[in-house]
């Protein structure tokens, strides 16, 4: 496996300072040369650029930085695009969440079917009209499901990205209730922390697995690193309390591992200002390791 790493130091898709640092941070922590001593091909490719902070006033009331995201999102897309048709495994660095919408319309143009594993402590199912916050990292599943503005559904010139039943949730705990009702209607299949409790996480994901391999032709990993528990990942930029623990987490990554079911992945809302010593960068670095088949013996 060839992999290619793309930054996208986004951080218009919410309110907090820092999360543009999340690349840096991840490659700080020595993204490149862990997956190296792996045996892979590690190609850096760079950041791609993000415009600028827009005043709401300029802008739509709700999207907030809707122009600047859509813009960032459709360069993230064609990055991506061009190294999926070198054959290689794309690896995107947040950044934060909204990222998602131009990595999912970078990957998913090949396939049918295209899977998706979406972990974190939220749904980011929101729309324009459920949204609490107008922040678009609340938005990018439900924006490549197809719902959301078209400045950001037509991202890649085609839609939708992933069908609703090849989503599978892990980890959520805070659900907004427009995206409680959007979950019920569509059917998305979400394995809140109650399930994680209830049924741990080998269950979990020997579940999500064997769904994900009867229905699919690739699986996308979007990892955002709140889904963990802040006390692992205190650098994020709206941590929950309650979280998948840090070994709960690197078992996850191996079953993945094991599994070789993934085509692309993403590491998300990591921001080193926000946290000491850089511990979610170094934490990212390490799930890296274990879903890129690290193993004691
Ligand atoms: C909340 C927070 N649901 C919103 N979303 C976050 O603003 O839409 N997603 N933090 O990662
Ligand atoms: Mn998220
Ligand atoms: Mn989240
Ligand atoms: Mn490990």
């Amino acid at each position: 496996k060839q992999i290619s790493i793309i930054g996208a130091p986004m951080d218009l898709g919410q309110s907090r300072r820092g999360v543009d640092m999340g690349p840096s941070a991840i490659r700080y922590a020595g993204v490149v040369e862990r997956l190296e001593s792996l045996g892979y091909t590690v190609e850096d490719c760079g950041d791609i650029s993000i415009g600028k902070r827009e005043r709401f006033e300029e802008t739509s009331k709700v999207l907030k930085n809707l122009k600047a995201i859509a813009k960032a999102c459709g360069e993230l897309c064609k990055t991506i695009e061009t190294e999926v048709k070198r054959e290689r495994f794309p690896l995107v660095l947040g950044g934060d969440h909204s990222i998602a919408i131009g990595t999912l319309a970078g990957v998913s143009r090949p396939y049918k079917n295209l899977g998706v594993i979406w972990y974190d402590a939220h749904g980011d199912l929101n729309t324009a009209e459920t949204s609490p916050s107008g922040n678009i990292h609340g938005m990018p599943l439900a924006v490549s499901l197809g719902y959301g503005d078209p400045q950001l559904t037509s991202t890649g010139g085609y839609q939708p990205k992933v069908k609703p039943e090849n989503v599978v949730i892990i980890g959520a705990r805070a659900l907004d209730m427009g995206e409680r009702e959007f979950i019920k209607e569509k059917g998305i299949r979400v394995y809140t922390m109650h399930e994680i409790d209830r049924l741990g996480m080998t269950r979990v994901m020997t579940e999500t697995i064997e769904y994900l391999q009867e229905r699919t032709d690739g699986v996308h990993l979007s990892l955002d690193l709140d889904g963990l528990d802040p006390n692992e990942a205190p650098g994020v930029g709206t941590p929950v309390n309650g979280g998948i623990t840090f070994r709960e987490s690197h078992l996850a990554m191996e079953l993945l591992a094991e599994s070789d079911l993934l085509t692309s992945a993403e590491f998300v809302e990591v921001n080193p200002i926000l946290d000491i010593q850089n511990k979610t960068g170094k934490l990212a670095v390490d799930l890296m390791g274990s879903l890129f088949g690290e193993k004691l013996l």
